[in-house]
């Protein structure tokens, strides 16, 4: 489907990926129905107060756009796609979502129990982005309609850790705070914990 790769293309895919420029839907189960009139995102564990929001008041949060490459542990990446949403950086600058001082990891939970883990350092650097919007139009249900966490990689920012989209939620409902880590729902299937896509770390024992 692609020819030969420039060398700027061949340096933004990641050892074992293939390019697509199709949008694969990848998910265990089937597509929540979403209800914005009763929709909460909820904030809790390690943090100092919980927090509570409606739709609407999520949706008046600070928003941030963001260019970024997706990789899937299935191998296919797709390059530039264009995300908006809200930073988690952005709540916790506010003072929105004040951790406290032991927080390290944070859980994603999903519709139906779906959940993913990662550091609290991976989720508040600029290329992990709670979205609502995916090239200017909002989430459609089958890519995570109303929210989803979306983790990729900011070409030339080599100084940022980049992961798996496995590791952002469809169909978010919360993100829980804690001081130790918890493996999420693929985590605990094989896949592993880190899940960095420079370093292939696909499956636990890789
Ligand atoms: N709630 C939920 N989120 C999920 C998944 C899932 O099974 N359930 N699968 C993950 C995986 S493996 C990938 S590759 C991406 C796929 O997102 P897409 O369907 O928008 O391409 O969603 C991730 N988020
Ligand atoms: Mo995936």
């Amino acid at each position: 489907m692609f020819g030969k790769l420039d060398e700027e293309t061949k340096k933004r895919l990641p050892p074992g990926q293939h390019l697509t420029d199709r949008f694969p839907v990848l998910h265990y189960g089937p597509v929540p129905r979403m209800n914005l009139e009763t929709w909460m995102f909820r904030v809790w564990g390690e943090v100092e107060k919980p927090l509570a929001l409606t739709w609407q008041e999520f949706s008046a949060l600070p928003r941030t756009r963001l260019r970024m490459d997706i990789h899937c542990v299935t191998t296919w990446s797709k390059l530039d796609t264009v995300w908006e949403g809200v930073s988690l950086k952005t709540l916790l600058d506010s003072g929105l979502i004040v951790p406290t001082s032991s927080a390290r990891f944070v859980i994603q939970h999903a519709e139906y129990g779906y959940t993913t883990n990662l550091p609290l350092e991976v989720m508040l650097a600029q290329n992990f982005l709670l979205a609502t919007h995916y090239e200017g139009q909002p989430l459609t249900p089958e890519h995570g309609a109303p929210l989803r966490g979306v983790c990729g990689a900011i070409p030339g920012r080599d100084d940022l850790k980049d992961v798996y989209f496995w590791k952002g939620a469809k169909w978010l409902r919360g993100l829980e705070f804690l001081g130790t880590d918890v493996p999420g729902f693929w985590e605990r299937a094989g896949y592993h914990n880190e899940a960095d896509i420079w370093l292939e770390e696909r499956r636990a024992d890789d």
